[in-house]
């Protein structure tokens, strides 16, 4: 096959053995565009507009071969002319766009939308920085900028624009497009980001801060670097807005185009709001379709509910957005004329104050307005969903049951199993085909294998290797050295006291102490965390402070690192998870239960043949009941044990640490050992965190925690029995896959 040679000598005159990787991107990343052009625009009359202040999408070179179908042919022609893939794929520039796992499921379900060949594409911003780049100094965590867009990129400008009305001034929007390739399809949709002309890189000074008030200049330049935590910033209602003012006139314009009249503007548009951070959305379509289109405010309100679905994915009070109406009126006036008029209509029919739009207290609750204006409420996981339903929205599922559902969250096996573990996915083909590919649940054909030794050994020989690969790759780029011959144990997802990263670090204090004392285990145990702390989020960068000071601890104590590694991985992103999740044996699942709303890294990971060490929470309860619980390792209070700790404040942090083994970890966080090198002030502060508060319970699941990871490392010297679980995971792995997810999407709520 000569794809690319021919394609090369062409535009350039040179063979492909004379070109720089640098060059060969380029030409690629051409010619992936040029045969994505050829391709036709999915279409039918009802489009989907998926709405998202996010889009976590990785890398797209070889994701985009893989869709085109020839990933393997541009490799061995790439390797005949001496040159590796995956050193071209360290050419491009990771875009950043996203926090975590709500922009990285909007980048799944866009593959999955484009795949099924819906007529459905994302909407967001094109943020120039996106999220910061993590760089640790002396244990902590600093925060850069992350210049991503270079001359050549994957955006395709378009001359659409519009005009964009605040209160003090009006900004003319421009719209840059990412091409989405379904898998083996012939039509594709789009990635629409909207931009500024006039982002000035100018305004950053140190690090992240920048001058937030010079809207101008500075409204895409960066994506807000908190995950679940609310900064009541003016900046973020300026995003916001504009995000879905730009999509509205959009999705009227398509619309018109496509034959609407607007009075049946709900058969031809699906907006999903991803969270409440595209929530203005409802207002400002309202809007448009009285002010702009003459339409009266009654239709408008009935026609904007039919097309509205709502997503939620947390359930943690302080990220459910409460905009104060001043903060609105500054902003965008014309809109709060609208909310208060929607505010009358609910308090007209019902007076229970909790399903009020604007407060007492004159804030205006985004998800309240999003679930009385919308014909759809979901969460992301079965247990997720229950929890909205039976407690966070009650008396909302009270007035409106009929709107909620739940569409459990998925992955798209392109990215996280076909690209990023290819000896595995190869190795799948061999023994059931490639039928899983376009139906995941095919995947089940792996039962018959799953105590056949020969299939045992294969699967330790492919994850031998992915540590292999991962060694080098941390190696060479994030100064890590790894032990490929160890046990590895991964937690990778934001810094959030919720997540628990702190109870991992308290058992990896035990251990260290264990090991001091002479008890040492069979085998060696690497202990990898990778994830980013919002900058404002004090706890999260003192935890993330603790793990890098017993990293180093650790690792340089010769008594020690024989038999225990831990290393927090730097800067990690979609790029990194895809080189760290195949190579992984244990998945870090350990949510405080009912806080997680769904976790999406435990999907990848059972994929991709880890194990999960989790609490009964989000995703994790189905993974438990697809895989079986004698295949995942489960433990902690449940759910509703915590739901009622709080309802009762029974939870006391204090009477945990009376515990000897409790106290000793913890205690260990003040000790001499650490404070010699560690930040005193960080150090102290954590560990009065955890015996005087500890919101989110770590001391009340430590014990059973040691205990049952103490299980899985022994469980794992039985490589018979460890194997069959792994087959058990991957073989139910399917139902996690996102084509599912936005089948059911598509089948219950947009009907497009
Ligand atoms: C809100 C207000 C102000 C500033 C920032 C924010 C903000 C930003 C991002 C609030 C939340 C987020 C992101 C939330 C998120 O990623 N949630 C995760 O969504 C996943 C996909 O559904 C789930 O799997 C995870 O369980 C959930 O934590």
């Amino acid at each position: 096959m000569t794809y690319l040679t021919n394609y090369v000598l062409e535009k350039t005159n040179k063979p492909l053995t004379e070109l720089t990787n640098e060059e060969i991107y380029v030409q690629l990343l051409d010619y992936v565009k040029e045969a994505a052009q050829k391709k036709e625009k999915n279409q039918s009359k009802r489009k989907v507009y998926y709405i998202s202040a996010e889009f976590l999408i990785g890398k797209l070179l070889s994701n985009n071969l893989i869709n085109l179908g020839i990933y393997k042919e541009i490799k061995e022609e790439l390797a005949a002319a001496g040159k590796s893939i995956s050193q071209i794929e360290d050419v491009e520039p990771e875009p950043s766009l996203g926090n975590g796992g709500l922009g990285r499921l909007a980048s799944c379900f866009v593959d999955s939308m484009s795949t099924l060949s819906l007529n459905g594409e994302g909407v967001g911003l094109n943020y120039h920085c996106g999220l910061f780049r993590q760089v640790f100094r002396n244990n902590q965590q600093e925060a850069e900028p992350n210049f991503w867009i270079e001359n050549d990129s994957w955006l395709q400008p378009t001359d659409i624009n519009y005009e964009v009305p605040f209160k003090k001034f009006t900004l003319k929007s421009k719209l840059d497009r990412i091409d989405v390739l379904g898998y083996q399809k012939e039509t594709k949709n789009y990635l629409n980001l909207f931009d500024i002309e006039s982002v000035d890189y100018g305004l950053i000074k140190e690090g992240i801060s920048f001058d937030k008030s010079d809207i101008k200049n500075n409204l895409t330049l960066f994506l807000y670097p908190d995950d679940s935590d609310k900064t009541g910033e003016l900046l973020r209602i300026y995003q916001q807005y504009f995000m879905v003012s730009n999509a509205a006139q959009l999705l009227i314009d398509e619309a018109i185009e496509r034959g609407s009249n607007l009075h049946d503007l709900a058969d031809y548009a699906y907006v999903q709001i991803n969270d409440t951070h595209p929530s203005l959305v409802i207002p400002e379509l309202i809007r448009l379709l009285t002010e702009k289109h003459g339409l009266s405010f009654e239709e408008s309100v009935a026609i904007v509910k039919n097309m509205m679905g709502y997503t939620n994915h947390t359930i943690l009070a302080e990220a459910l957005e409460k905009w104060p109406l001043d903060y609105l009126e500054e902003v965008v006036p014309h809109l709060v004329t609208i909310i208060r008029q929607l505010d009358e209509l609910v308090k007209k029919d019902y007076t229970n104050p909790s399903v009020h739009i604007i407060d007492e207290s004159g804030r205006v609750h985004m998800a309240h307005m999003d679930i009385h204006y919308s014909n759809s409420v979901n969460g992301v996981a079965a247990l997720h969903t229950e929890i909205l339903k039976n407690s966070e929205l009650k008396d909302f599922y009270e007035l409106y049951p009929e709107k909620f559902n739940n569409k459990t969250n998925g992955i798209t096996f392109r990215r996280w199993l076909e690209f990023a573990n290819q000896d595995l996915a190869d190795y799948l083909k061999e023994l059931i085909g490639d039928g899983y590919l376009e139906d995941a649940t095919q995947l089940e054909k792996l039962l018959d294998f799953a105590d056949d030794v020969n299939v045992h050994q294969k699967l330790a020989e492919i994850k031998f290797n992915n540590k292999l690969a991962l060694k080098n790759y941390l190696k060479d780029n994030k100064g890590i050295d790894l032990d490929e011959n160890s046990i590895i144990d991964t937690q990778i997802k934001r810094f959030h006291e919720y997540k628990r990263q702190q109870m991992n670090a308290l058992y990896v204090i035990h251990k260290y102490l264990d090991i001091k004392k002479g008890n040492l285990p069979k085998r060696k145990i690497t202990i990898i965390f990778g994830g980013k702390a919002a900058p404002a989020y004090t706890i999260a960068q003192d935890i993330i402070h603790l793990i890098l000071s017993l990293s180093e601890l650790i690792n340089n104590d010769p008594e020690v690192n024989p038999y225990l590694n831990v290393h927090l991985v730097e800067n990690y992103n979609v790029t990194v998870a895809e080189k760290l999740i195949p190579a992984s044996d244990v998945s870090e699942q350990i949510s405080l239960a009912s806080k997680e709303a769904s976790g999406t890294g435990n999907m990848k990971f059972m994929l991709n043949g880890a194990l999960t060490l989790g609490t009964m929470d989000g995703a994790n309860v189905e993974i438990a009941e697809l895989a079986g619980m004698d295949n995942i390792y489960t433990f902690g209070k449940d759910s509703d044990t915590i739901i009622d700790l709080y309802a009762t404040s029974g939870y006391h942090a204090h009477e945990y640490y009376q515990d000897d083994v409790i106290k000793e970890a913890v205690d260990f966080i003040v000790s001499e050992a650490l404070l010699s090198f560690g930040n005193k002030e960080r150090l102290e502060r954590l560990h009065h965190e955890l015996i005087t508060k500890d919101w989110f319970m770590t001391l009340i699941d430590l014990k059973e925690y040691i205990a049952i990871k103490e299980k899985v490392f022994s469980d794992y010297e039985n490589q018979e029995l460890w194997s069959k679980k792994v087959i058990n995971n991957i073989a139910k792995s399917g139902f996690f896959s996102s084509d599912r997810t936005i089948k059911q999407y598509n089948e219950d709520i947009w009907h497009s």
